[in-house]
């Protein structure tokens, strides 16, 4: 599908306005609505897309949504009264959008998706979603486990899952993701499951009240993120446990944190979600604002590092 500034302004207007020499000349506005700060993926999320813009000569505005809905839409409609070029956001939920991305199509300003994904009836809504395929972020997580199952015939695989944010892209997917290749280890069990929305102090508090509720019985953690794996760690340890030999620790992101964390034997293995996202945003803007095709979904290259890797992956990372 070819959706651009162009043929959205309609040519004959485009024509009208200026020479493209003129248009060269004003850098782009993009109006930003991130997430919040929940985690250390959205930090080195945050600081990609802001550094990328200043390199790329773009003009960033930035909104904080704090993981609130309401908040991205009120950034989005100012986004859309200060006449942006281009509305760039990552939806804290899938659903909920189909209203205010109306209003920026009917104001033709481009959409374009970063990192999660939404629902809408007309797929005309946005130009393109760059960011990862977390379903299979969710099998790979199992994939880990199922081969770990394989070599250890004789322990038990009762997992207590800390899920993300209730109704956002990564937390359904990942959860499915998880859920398709664990039914190939029937040994595999979930036996607690609820949300930790992504951040240390919501994935200790839940963990605290899992093992309160199950105690010895869990002996697998899968988180949706690192940060709330994190946070169980010091959980699974103010309990008398052990992180990474009682209780497995398998994780989502591929921050430092989690790398240190492995570094001390404390979690077995991170699915790595790239959230340097920034330079292929410039350029999809740019891409848009010249008219040229841009795939419908850009789906980001990334890894599994186990903890025996840590170490030599370590000097490597980059958030
Ligand atoms: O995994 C988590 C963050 O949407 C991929 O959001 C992102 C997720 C990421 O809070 O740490």
């Amino acid at each position: 599908m070819r959706l651009t500034r162009r043929n959205l302004l309609g040519a004959a207007v485009f024509a009208a306005i200026a020479p493209s020499t003129a248009l060269a000349a004003k850098p782009l506005t993009i109006g930003f609505s991130q997430v919040g700060a929940e985690s250390e993926w959205r930090t080195a999320n945050t600081a990609s897309i802001k550094d990328a813009a200043r390199k790329a000569g773009v003009n960033l505005k930035f909104a904080d949504a704090q993981q609130r809905q309401e908040n991205q839409v009120k950034a989005i409609r100012s986004f859309i009264a200060q006449r942006v070029d281009i509305i760039a956001f990552s939806p804290v939920v899938e659903s909920g959008w189909d209203t205010v991305l109306r209003e920026a199509k009917r104001a033709n300003i481009p959409v374009i998706l970063t990192d999660r994904a939404v629902k809408v009836s007309d797929q005309s809504l946005y130009v393109t979603l760059l960011g990862s395929d977390f379903v299979e972020e969710g099998r790979r997580a199992a994939h880990w486990l199922v081969e770990h199952a394989k070599k250890n015939p004789n322990r038990a695989y009762n997992i207590v899952e800390l899920q993300g944010t209730v109704g956002s892209a990564p937390a359904l997917d990942r959860k499915a993701g998880f859920a398709e290749v664990m039914k190939t280890e029937p040994r595999l069990k979930i036996i607690r499951s609820q949300t930790g929305d992504f951040t240390r102090a919501k994935g200790k508090e839940v963990m605290e009240a899992f093992l309160k509720s199950e105690g010895k019985n869990i002996t697998v953690l899968y988180a949706h993120n690192d940060d709330m794996a994190i946070g169980a760690i010091q959980a699974i340890e103010e309990a008398g446990f052990k992180p990474g030999k009682d209780i497995l620790v398998v994780s989502i992101d591929g921050v430092r944190g989690a790398f240190e964390a492995m570094l001390q034997g404390k979690l077995n293995v991170t699915v790595e979600c790239n959230p340097l996202l920034g330079p292929q945003l410039m350029e999809a803007a740019k891409a848009v604002m010249a008219g040229k095709p841009v795939p419908k979904r850009i789906v980001v290259n990334e890894g599994v590092f186990p903890a025996e890797v840590a170490a030599k992956e370590f000097p490597n990372r980059k958030y």
